[in-house]
């Protein structure tokens, strides 16, 4: 006897987030639906090798009405809601853009749910960015939240209209506090696949430098592909609830940018310069997770290492490297 799939929505699917879980929910039998925006020219490039396994749907997180279309169209019983300004230096050049997709986009999202069908499941992809100027070291789920940037005054909003749609409605609404989280299809504006680009092109002979900002800061970075499964086991669980997601190991900018040059056999201090345009109007000096709830409810625990996320990434960016040179 067959049963039905179960049937997911993402949002953000062309993310990097959004292809990890995707492949993830695809493996476990899911019928996996995502909802993309129009662009010009399609952004598939994460998901290309799974678009003829995907239902792809056009909304957009300003447009209320087309998310509570999709919805009714789809009828997901799990919606992540992973899509977002995701970028922080951006926050500040375009802070009303970032309030509208990162907060205001959540409760457009939920809102959509209350109308359609309240049962469906719901993850929010907050952000340790809420924590900001730290309270507390590490940070866990009772830690106060002072976030730094606009993205993370945003992210603060997402996270409490969660919180506060699960408490009104009693809907399954879930809030991830996710720590960095890097691979080899993060964005290349984001520090670890910026040093891992730079590390392969340098390497290639492509170009002599790279310019970076604050290279004290400190991060808790962990790999993609681990972080989406927490995903979706807080979705799992017999009642909602929120978990931070972290490997609760923390490293320097200097430390993960020597890494990375290393591997790639290069000595990072005969090609970073460091540009004072590149640090933030107000920075996030530390961050460190405390995942002891995820690791107890969830027996959710990170599998790769930050040593072997540096060596995956730059691998994979000399190889793409490679490839360009010889077919550009
Ligand atoms: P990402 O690579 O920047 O992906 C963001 C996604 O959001 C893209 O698919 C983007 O679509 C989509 N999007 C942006 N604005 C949209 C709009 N108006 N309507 C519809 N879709 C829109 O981000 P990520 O690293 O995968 O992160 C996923 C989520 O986790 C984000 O919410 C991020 O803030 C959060 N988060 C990430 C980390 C991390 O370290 N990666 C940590 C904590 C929380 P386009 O492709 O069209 O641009
Ligand atoms: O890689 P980043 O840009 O990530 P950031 O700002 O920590 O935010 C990321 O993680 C958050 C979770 O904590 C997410 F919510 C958010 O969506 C995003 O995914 O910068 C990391 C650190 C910062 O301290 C930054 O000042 O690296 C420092 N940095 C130094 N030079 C740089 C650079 N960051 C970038 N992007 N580019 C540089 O040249």
């Amino acid at each position: 006897m067959s049963t039905d799939p179960q049937r997911a929505l993402i949002t953000g699917i062309t993310g990097q987030d959004g292809a990890y879980l995707a492949e993830f929910l695809l493996a476990r039998g899911y019928e996996v639906h995502g909802m993309v925006r129009r662009a010009s020219t399609e952004n598939f490039e994460r998901i290309a090798h799974l678009c003829d396994r995907l239902q792809l749907h056009q909304a957009d997180l300003l447009d209320q009405l087309s998310i509570v279309n999709l919805i009714n169209e789809v009828r997901p019983a799990e919606v992540y809601n992973l899509a977002a300004q995701s970028f922080v230096p951006t926050s500040w050049s375009q802070p009303l853009l970032t309030g509208e997709y990162t907060a205001l986009g959540v409760t457009r999202v939920l809102e959509a749910i209350r109308l359609v069908d309240r049962s469906i499941r719901f993850f929010q992809a907050s952000s340790s960015e809420m924590f900001g100027h730290v309270r507390q070291e590490p940070q866990n789920e009772q830690t106060p939240f002072w976030p730094r940037s606009p993205y993370g005054v945003a992210k603060v909003y997402g996270h409490w209209i969660t919180v506060n749609y699960r408490e009104s409605y009693g809907i399954f609404a879930c809030s991830g506090i996710m720590f960095n989280h890097e691979s080899p299809r993060r964005g290349k504006e984001f520090l670890s696949r910026k040093v891992t680009d730079a590390a392969a092109r340098i390497k290639l002979g492509l170009t002599r430098e790279v310019k970076l900002g604050n290279m004290a800061a400190r991060r808790d970075w962990g790999f993609a592909g681990d972080y989406v499964r927490a995903m979706w086991l807080m979705l799992q669980q017999d009642a909602p609830d929120d978990y931070v997601i972290a490997t609760g190991r923390q490293h320097s900018v200097e430390e993960l940018v020597e890494l990375a040059f290393g591997r790639a056999g290069l000595d990072w201090r005969k090609h970073v310069v460091v540009d004072p345009a590149l640090f933030r109007p107000a920075e996030v000096n530390t961050l460190r997770g405390d995942a002891r709830k995820a690791e107890q409810k969830l027996c959710w625990r990170p599998e790769v290492s930050f040593e072997e996320l540096v060596r995956m990434m730059v691998d994979a960016d000399l190889e793409r490297v490679r490839k360009e040179i010889e077919a550009p």
